[in-house]
């Protein structure tokens, strides 16, 4: 790594230096992908500078997602996905989308199970008062990356048992004969706030999009209603463009 000269060269705070020399250590592929980040004691001691300017330049690191921070085993640096082209105008799930890319997901749960709906999953599920909801809010991961963060809501008709629904929910809801064949979604932009923001990896403030899918049955009856959050750094939105008749 190119720290010696983190003393000597120009003005401006040393921990901005080594955060600099690191992220061009990541880019340039001398740190790989995947590899553990040496311990804060021997990078200080390699580059001559305190642990505490080490720690300063890790933590700016971590929060742009760059580096990983893994309880117990170290500081990682994180495979980057390159940007995500997603089609607007194919009705998929996440987990068919990522693994198409080859990309594993996992799920972090944020909230999954039986609800009284709101008014607003009533009035979009078209349910009676009384009707429950399922809602699964997901931490959406693909290849260690956190992507989105995604709260569904379903009528409790179609998925009875929630805590049964570990990976995919189109697959669930597949089996229960409810698979969505049409969708209306409706994209806007966001800053991304905390909490979602350190779920997300990214900077408070960092631009976000906010999406919202109502799923239908083709008999017409609303499927799903779902509220997500997607980083702005990674997703591109495609849709193929037609003159009109
Ligand atoms: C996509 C959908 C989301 C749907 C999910 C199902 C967008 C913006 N959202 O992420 O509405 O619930 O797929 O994915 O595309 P799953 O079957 O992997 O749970």
């Amino acid at each position: 790594l190119p720290l010696e000269s983190l003393q000597s060269g120009g003005a401006g705070p040393l921990y901005l230096k080594l955060r600099q020399s690191l992220e061009e250590a990541i880019l340039s592929g001398k740190l790989n992908h995947g590899d553990a980040l040496p311990a804060e004691r021997d990078l200080a001691d390699y580059a001559n500078v305190s642990r505490v300017t080490v720690r300063k330049a890790v933590d700016d690191l971590v929060r742009d997602g760059l580096l990983v921070r893994r309880h117990g085993s170290g500081t990682f640096v994180v495979r980057p996905v390159s940007r995500v082209e997603q089609s607007l105008s194919r009705l998929t799930s996440f987990t068919e989308d990522m693994a198409r890319r080859g990309l594993n997901t996992r799920a972090e749960w944020l909230e999954r199970g039986l609800f009284h709906p709101s008014p607003d999953e009533m009035m979009t599920l078209g349910l009676p008062a009384d009707a429950l909801v399922a809602r699964l809010g997901r931490l959406r991961i693909a290849d260690d990356m956190p992507l989105a963060i995604e709260r569904a809501c379903v009528s409790a008709e179609f998925v009875p048992d929630p805590l049964a629904v570990t990976s995919s929910l189109y697959s669930a809801l597949e089996k229960s004969q409810a698979r969505p064949v049409r969708a209306v979604q409706r994209i806007s932009a966001c800053n991304i706030k905390n909490p979602d923001a350190t779920m997300l990896g990214v900077a408070v403030g960092a631009a976000g999009l906010s999406i919202e899918r109502v799923s239908y049955l083709a008999s017409g009856r609303v499927v799903e209603f779902t509220r997500s959050l997607y980083r702005g750094d990674t997703y591109d939105f495609v849709a193929e463009l037609t003159i009109p008749e």
